[in-house]
């Protein structure tokens, strides 16, 4: 009888343990702890068991069990990069990073996932801006950005405007300007002609007047440069 309340008690810890390469994201995660994870920096395997990195998850904001592929907090890293940092991905998930359009598109490919995005200017100020569906094309498709289903919270629809754009990088232009946007507003990102967001561009530690920051034009317009801004995902409830 002891010995099988034993094992009844371990069940959970043994079908964790065969499941552990299945953990794709932070929603994985959390779920696996019973929703019981702190935010922090956790293992995932969205390419699949080979392919172990390191991103930070969310636990907190709006249910949490949100995988951040984006983040700004205080200018440390330079995110001015050329197309392959890009695609593979650059930083460290315990500051700031961008995972890699690879692996956002490998995890958004096989579910449908969520996009928030969390600001805060340098008054103390929060806002963000919500979208019900999120998808990431893969490279053949030049990373194509699939947004839609917007609901405000404050911040403004700033990413309407990038819907169906391909991603730029200073050294690949695919945007629809004439010019390099990459260039222009000194970042990376799904560029139109040119951008009403541009969360990868220079970071400045102040609310400085300046037309290469890190804005949301709805929010702020484009000469304020936000002092944080972090982009995260999760699968859509079903
Ligand atoms: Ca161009």
């Amino acid at each position: 009888m002891k010995l099988v309340l034993v094992l009844l008690l371990m069940a959970p810890v043994l079908i964790s343990c065969s499941k552990r390469n299945l953990l794709l994201d932070c929603s994985d995660i959390q779920r696996q702890n019973n929703q019981d994870s702190p935010s922090g920096v956790y293992t995932v395997f969205s390419i699949g068991s080979m392919s172990a990195v390191k991103v930070y998850c969310d636990m907190e904001t709006a249910g949490g069990g949100w995988t951040v592929f984006q983040r700004r907090i205080d200018g440390s890293l330079n995110f001015y990069r050329p197309w392959n940092s890009y695609k593979r991905g650059f930083g460290n998930a315990a500051g700031e990073y961008w995972l890699g359009l690879e692996n956002i598109h490998q995890l958004t490919r096989p579910r449908n996932y969520e996009l928030l995005v969390d600001m805060e200017d340098f008054e103390g100020n929060k806002a963000f801006a919500r979208y019900s569906s999120f998808f990431v094309e893969g490279e053949c498709d030049e990373y194509t950005l699939r947004v839609s289903g917007f609901t405000n919270g404050g911040a403004g629809n700033a990413l309407s405007w990038h819907n169906g754009m391909k991603f730029s990088t200073f050294d690949k232009d695919q945007d629809t300007y004439s010019g390099n946007c990459a260039v222009s507003f000194t970042g990376a990102f799904w560029y139109n002609s040119c951008h009403h967001a541009n969360p990868n561009g220079v970071y400045q530690w102040g609310p400085v007047d300046t037309t290469v920051g890190v804005n949301w034009y709805h929010w702020k317009n484009n000469r304020y440069s936000m002092k944080s801004i972090s982009m995260k995902i999760r699968p859509v409830q079903n």
